[in-house]
């Protein structure tokens, strides 16, 4: 039985590993009014008036704030549409990524 299989019962089943997540990061500028922060947190991610808000506030006052944690494919693409809905109306608001521990 290699490193990499699991006796579970009496069956050797291969170790399935979690895929690790990854975080989407909130990074504060100057320039974006924080009202379009808000709606963009609220159509990309799903956030309610309140979760949004506070996320914005958090990166306001913090520099950076999670907003939430995908698989890698997910977090990239939903960084890039947020990022994107930002450049098109002019602010500079960046979203990135990072793996979790
Ligand atoms: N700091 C911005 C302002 O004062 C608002 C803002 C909040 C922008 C969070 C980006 O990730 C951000 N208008």
């Amino acid at each position: 039985m290699s490193d990499n299989d699991v006796k579970q019962g009496t069956a050797v089943l291969p170790k399935t590993k979690r895929p690790r997540l990854h975080k989407v990061i909130l990074v504060n500028d100057d320039y974006t009014p924080r009202e379009f922060v808000v709606v963009v947190l609220k159509g990309v991610f799903s956030m309610s008036e309140d979760q949004a808000y506070r996320v914005m506030m958090t990166a306001h006052q913090r520099g950076v704030c999670v907003v939430a944690v995908y698989t890698k494919d997910i977090a990239e693409t939903k960084a890039t549409i947020a990022t994107e809905e930002g450049r098109k109306a002019g602010h500079p608001l960046q979203f990135t990524t990072e793996p979790e521990e």
